[in-house]
């Protein structure tokens, strides 16, 4: 049983006034409890007037939209394609809005292809374009987010999405990359929730639904679905922190279990053709590559991850607010959980890694770093990480 374990509810919580950051912590995020949030956690946001339609508040500005994002190229799914086959494509923006606009066809028709943008990286081309206005901020409750200063700070990657569709656009069935929560907030337009237990794999249970207006956010670390009841533009982030990091560990070691499955031919053959042991340090580090090629990270990547964030999050707690030059800072201290928490979460990370490798003779430690972060070269193996984040875990505990 993880620190992330979920409180059994038949239906979604609406808030009409956005809690303390104390209450959403006890309640929804440290019981993973799926919850919508009234406006005023982000109604200074200028998405709203930059993007709603003056002449119908209910609708999106597509002029503004094509004429500050036209030309971006945007990753776009088929929502009528059947699952195995809709990977996602990149096209300008302003062509899959004249698709949608100018359609010849009813797009309730289902011969044609719906297409619908994701996991557009938006905020992260506006951050890098200064003549770009910026569109909104991460709201106070989800500051706390150690898998967007990750990236942002030493990748040009990120988690930062914004979701566009016409009426009848959709997402399947999934729970969130890496086991991480979401937040979403929608902009314009009215998007239908589903929600299942993060138990419910099998979709048993009907599914609790939710209806999110313009303005209101979700907060989700479960199964969902969601339909897009009119055209909707919205911004979401997938985020993690220690809150929730024992079951994104957990999600690694099953998805490794997976991969090591898919290859097994590959371990045979390896295996077979050594002359010493060192075939299973050559096996693992293959596994690690497939990992981070299908799902963005690995060991490597989750570990680095957890040494920034467990520094941050002593840093912050001691009051070291000096200024961050992230592109994502870290939360100050009344916007993370307490740091003994913070410390057992790790704990619970660098435990539980430990013992698989002694338990399951696993070489994960000697695994190299291929991808090295500027500043930080003499980080040559999984091994200097998972020391370094040991060593600082020790210091807290000496100085509690
Ligand atoms: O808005 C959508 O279509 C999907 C959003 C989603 O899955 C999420 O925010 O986790
Ligand atoms: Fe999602």
């Amino acid at each position: 049983m993880t620190p992330k374990g979920t409180t059994p509810s038949t239906t979604i919580e609406r808030l009409d006034r956005s809690p303390t950051y104390v209450e959403f912590l006890n309640n929804y995020l440290i019981n993973n409890r799926p919850v919508l949030i009234g406006k005023d956690l982000v109604e200074s946001w200028p998405a709203f007037h930059l993007w709603t339609d003056d002449g119908d508040k209910n609708n999106i500005d597509w002029n503004h939209l094509v004429n500050a994002y036209g030309s971006q190229t945007v990753p776009v799914t088929n929502c009528r394609a059947p699952s195995t086959d809709s990977c996602p494509e990149e096209i300008s923006l302003s062509k899959v809005v004249k698709g949608w606009l100018g359609a010849q066809h009813d797009i309730t028709d289902k011969n044609y292809p719906l297409l619908y943008v994701k996991d557009w990286h938006l905020a992260r081309w506006v951050s890098r374009d200064p003549s770009t206005q910026p569109f909104y901020t991460t709201p106070y409750l989800f500051a706390d987010d150690w898998l967007n200063h990750h990236y942002c700070t030493f990748t040009y990657d990120d988690f930062r999405f914004v979701y566009v569709g016409v009426q009848g656009t959709s997402t399947p069935f999934h729970k969130d990359v890496y086991d991480s929560y979401s937040w979403s907030t929608n902009v314009v337009g009215k998007k239908l929730w589903t929600f299942w237990t993060p138990e419910d794999e099998a979709r048993k249970q009907a599914g609790m639904k939710l209806v999110q207006g313009a303005g209101e956010t979700v907060f989700v670390g479960w199964f969902h679905t969601v339909e897009n009841l009119t055209a909707c533009i919205s911004i979401n982030h997938n985020w993690c922190n220690s809150v929730n990091l024992p079951s994104m560990y957990d999600a690694i070691c099953s998805r490794i279990v997976d991969v090591e499955r898919e290859l097994a031919d590959v371990r045979q053959l390896l295996s077979s053709n050594a002359k010493n042991n060192e075939w299973e340090v050559e096996w693992m580090d293959i596994v690690q590559d497939v990992l981070e090629k299908d799902a963005g990270w690995n060991w490597a990547t989750f570990w680095h991850m957890v040494l920034h964030g467990l520094e941050g999050s002593i840093k912050a707690h001691s009051g070291d607010v000096a200024a961050s030059s992230s592109a994502f800072p870290f939360a100050p201290r009344n916007l993370q959980p307490p740091l003994v928490s913070v410390v057992e979460n790790v704990k619970y990370c660098t435990e539980a890694f430990n013992r698989r490798q002694q338990e399951q003779s696993r070489y994960e430690l000697h695994l190299k770093i291929r991808h090295k972060v500027p500043g930080e070269e003499d980080l040559e193996t999984v091994r200097v990480v998972f020391d370094r984040i040991q060593h600082v875990l020790n210091g807290c505990i000496i100085g509690k």
